[in-house]
């Protein structure tokens, strides 16, 4: 296979930079100059002197993993340059010079599951691990990637096997059958046993995933319920525009904001009544779409609102289940004391 290279830190202004290469890489190596042979493991100070350009020199940091003991199960030369990416672009073009080739995204990683390093759901891990939001998204994609849900899988698998085995055995001596009745009842326990379980390993995922993304909240109710000043300030910042004109908020606004470390996508969205305004009837449309996929909707009512229960106007809109009716510009109420 190919000697991949590639970045594995962000290419800018930065204490360290580090370069990973994976294959052969004795390509890399008369670009450094170590006093001692590298050891696997363990970190040898070198010299990097660019042959591109010869006044580029850098003391780097080369941490050496011997296959199949490495990430990708290939060998693997780690580079720790200084933190500028004037050396880091000229070091890569000199590993370029050399045949080694720029890595695709997730190659490492394509590697590292291909040499059975890791497993399917292990490398879906270590993706989810680099952009957990939150403490629990950290937690559930450690644990992932410690194998736990490879274990149960594999244990589903074996049962699987062992069923399959005995239908077939079932099949080829068939005369010798005692009970046939009894026997397919066991097969179709067993076998609901394991949907079961495999189903509830689905909606644990489905679970996760969704604490990963992010809950989606949409901020919906009629025209000048007060929407975008919620928005706002769980924003907090000016995103929205308010004004006190009926329909000001035509497109859906989204912001990613954290509270008690979950993630929500906040999403603000036009206010409904019946317009002669295409603009408006769009962001209509658009509101009623967000609120399908919406894992929670706040509906915004305000004392201004004349409808007699705001519940009636919302239910055949949206799943009443993930729905809960705020009552807005509650200052309103204090003033004329004539809300509900
Ligand atoms: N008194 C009072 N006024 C408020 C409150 N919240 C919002 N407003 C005012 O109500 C008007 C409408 O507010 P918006 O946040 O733009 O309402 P909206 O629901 O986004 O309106 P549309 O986008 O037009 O559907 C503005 O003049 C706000 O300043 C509140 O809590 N109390
Ligand atoms: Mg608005």
């Amino acid at each position: 296979m190919d000697t991949i290279v590639a970045p594995m830190t962000p290419v800018r202004k930065s204490g360290v930079i580090l370069v990973r290469i994976s294959g052969d890489i004795a390509p890399a190596l008369p670009f450094f100059e170590t006093e001692r042979a590298l050891k696997p493991n363990s970190p040898t100070l070198a010299l990097f002197r660019s042959h591109i350009e010869p006044l580029v020199t850098d003391k780097v940091l080369l941490t050496f993993f011997r296959s199949p003991k490495s990430y990708t199960g290939e060998d693997i030369l780690e580079i720790s340059f200084h933190g500028n990416p004037l050396i880091v672009q000229t070091a890569v073009q000199d590993f370029l010079s050399v045949g080694i080739r720029y890595a695709e995204r997730g190659e490492f990683t394509r590697r590292a599951l291909l040499n059975r390093k890791i497993t399917l759901s292990q490398a879906e891990a270590t993706e989810r691990l680099a952009v957990a939001p939150t403490p629990s998204g950290i937690q559930k994609a450690v644990s992932a990637l410690s194998g736990e849900l490879d274990n149960a899988l594999s244990l589903i698998y074996e049962k699987l096997i062992a069923l399959l085995s005995d239908i077939e055995a079932n099949i080829d001596f068939a005369e010798d059958t005692a009970d046939e009745a009894n026997i397919y009842s066991d097969y179709k326990d067993r076998l609901k046993e394991l949907r079961d379980e495999l189903k509830s390993y689905a909606d644990r995922y489905l679970a996760a995933k969704k604490a990963l993304e992010g809950e989606r909240v949409v901020i919906a109710g009629k025209v000048n319920a007060g929407k975008s000043t919620l928005f706002n300030y769980f924003a907090g910042e000016a995103t929205a525009i308010v004004t006190p004109e009926e329909g000001t908020t035509r497109d859906i606004l989204t912001r990613t904001i954290c509270l008690k470390g979950v993630e929500f996508i906040l999403t603000d969205t036009a206010g409904f009544r019946e317009t002669e305004s295409a603009a408006e009837r769009e962001g209509v449309l658009r509101a009623k779409e967000a609120l399908k996929s919406a894992d929670l909707i706040l509906w915004l009512v305000s004392p201004e609102d004349t409808a007699e229960d705001p519940a009636a106007l919302v239910t055949p809109l949206t799943d009443a289940k993930n729905t809960v009716i705020v009552g807005s510009k509650a200052d309103l109420c204090i003033e004329n004391s004539s809300c509900k």
